[in-house]
């Protein structure tokens, strides 16, 4: 094997390394940008017009903690409680502003009419302190 066919051989070896990272930044950056800046920090459900959203509730959390609605729809969230402690959701914007208390365990629909300007709301939990340990929310209107 002569000097320069070993050479030419680590050379290309190099170059389809080089590819290869390449083509691993190009997808990591595709795979960024599809995800589109959503934040950090629980995810986000869209729904208004037939979807269906469900948020869990525990102490002191909603999951997801941003929910996304289509302006002045009608909106069933499916409420569940998996804490150990009655919870709640309220949003000055919607109507009516507060579901009922659900029971630890227990699950509820709750339909609203999402507000009809587009911003984005808090929403929280009325049950006494439950706001102040963290449990509250986004209400994304579009
Ligand atoms: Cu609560």
């Amino acid at each position: 094997m002569s000097e320069r066919y070993t050479e030419r051989v680590t050379r290309r070896a190099l170059l389809r390394r080089t590819v290869g990272l390449v083509i691993a930044v190009s997808a990591a950056s595709a795979l960024l940008a599809a995800c589109g800046g959503g934040g950090g920090g629980g995810g986000t459900t869209s729904g208004g017009g037939g979807g269906k959203i469900t948020i869990e509730m525990s102490e002191y959390k909603y999951n997801p903690s941003t929910i996304s609605v289509s302006a002045g729809q009608s909106v069933t969230v499916t409420l569940k409680n998996v804490g150990t402690l009655q919870h709640d959701f309220h949003c000055d914007q919607i109507n009516p502003t507060t579901s009922a208390l659900v029971d630890p365990g227990k699950s509820l629909d709750f339909t609203f009419t999402a507000p009809s300007q587009a911003g984005t709301y808090d929403f929280w939990c009325t049950v006494a302190g439950h706001k102040e340990l963290g449990m509250v929310g986004k209400l994304e209107v579009k």
